[in-house]
C-alpha cells in the first residue's frame, strides 16, 4: 500500500473516532448490527459484551448499513441476560431495528423482531409483526398491545421500528415509532425480568421472523422522533460513534497490514 494511501486511512481513522459524540453514547445498552459478515456471533458493539449467539443457520447478507441476518424461519439470535442489559422497570429506554419480512403471510401469527424471554409468565415480545391484525407493527410489553398504527404491508420493504419506554414506576408511557413516526402511547405497568433477549424470534422458539433484521439497538433514554429519525438514517455507527473504542485498533491493523 503506498504511503499516501496509509495517510489516508489515518485520516479516516481519527475522523471516525473522533465524530462528534450523539448526546445518547454514554447511555448505550446494546447494539448488534451483524456487521461481521460471518460465523456464529453476533457482537454487540455497545462495548458492553453482550454477544449473541446465532441459532440455525445464518445468512448473512446485505444490510441497511453494512451486513445484516436473514433469518429463514429457523434461525435467531439469543443474547443472554446480564445486569448491563437490565432496562425493564429501571430506566427509560428505546429500543430500535431496522427490518423487512420476505413473507406474508407467515405460518405463525406473529413475526418477532425482538423479544425477552421470562421465567414468570407473559408480555416480553417488544417488537414484532402481528400478523393477526393484518400486519401491524406493535410492542406487547406490560402485558398490554402498543400499536403504531402502521401495517408493515410490502413484502421486502424495509421497515425502521422503535418503542420507546419512559419510566414511571407504577405507570410507563410506551410509544411505538415506525419510520420515525409516533404511533398512540399507551400506559402500561412494566415487570421486571431477566430473561434473555432474542432477536428474529419468540420466546418459545416460534413467532420466527422470515426475512432481514439489521441495527438492532437498545438505549437507555426516551428517544424524540427526530432523535430516531436521526438515528434510521444515519445509521447506529454514525450516531453514536459507539465503535470508536473498537475502531482505531480495527484501523490500525488496515495500516499495518498495508504497510506490509
Ligand atoms: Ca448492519
Amino acid at each position: 500500500m503506498a504511503k499516501g494511501l496509509s495517510v489516508i486511512i489515518v485520516g479516516v481513522c481519527v475522523l471516525m473516532a473522533s465524530h462528534p459524540a450523539f448526546p445518547f453514547k454514554e447511555n448505550i445498552v446494546g447494539a448488534w448490527l451483524f456487521d461481521e459478515g460471518s460465523g456464529k456471533a453476533a457482537k454487540d458493539y455497545s462495548g458492553n459484551g453482550n454477544d449473541g449467539e446465532i441459532k440455525g443457520n445464518p445468512q448473512w447478507v446485505d444490510g441497511k448499513f453494512g451486513k445484516a441476518l436473514r433469518f429463514d424461519g429457523s434461525t435467531y439470535v439469543e443474547i443472554p441476560f446480564s445486569e448491563s442489559l437490565r432496562v425493564l422497570n429501571k430506566t427509560d429506554f428505546t429500543l430500535a431495528a431496522w427490518f423487512y419480512s420476505e413473507k406474508l403471510p407467515p405460518p405463525e401469527w406473529i413475526e418477532a423482531v425482538f423479544q425477552q424471554g421470562d421465567k414468570n409468565g407473559t408480555g416480553r415480545t417488544w417488537l414484532f409483526i402481528h400478523r393477526d391484525s393484518g400486519g401491524e407493527i406493535q410492542s406487547f410489553l406490560g402485558g398490554t398491545t402498543t400499536s403504531s398504527g402502521v401495517k408493515a404491508e410490502e413484502e421486502g420493504r424495509w421497515y425502521h421500528a422503535a418503542v420507546v419506554v419512559k419510566e414511571g414506576g407504577a405507570q410507563d408511557e410506551i410509544t411505538v415509532y415506525v419510520n420515525g413516526e409516533p404511533g398512540k402511547p399507551n400506559v402500561v405497568s412494566l415487570e421486571d425480568s431477566e430473561g434473555n433477549y432474542f432477536i428474529g424470534a419468540h420466546k418459545a422458539i416460534k413467532g420466527f421472523f422470515i426475512g432481514v433484521i439489521d441495527e438492532v439497538v437498545l438505549i437507555a433514554k426516551a428517544m424524540s422522533g427526530d432523535e430516531i429519525k436521526e438515528l434510521m438514517n444515519k445509521g447506529v455507527m454514525n450516531v453514536l460513534a459507539v465503535k470508536a473504542r473498537d475502531k482505531l485498533p480495527v484501523c490500525w491493523a488496515e495500516i499495518k497490514s498495508g504497510i506490509r
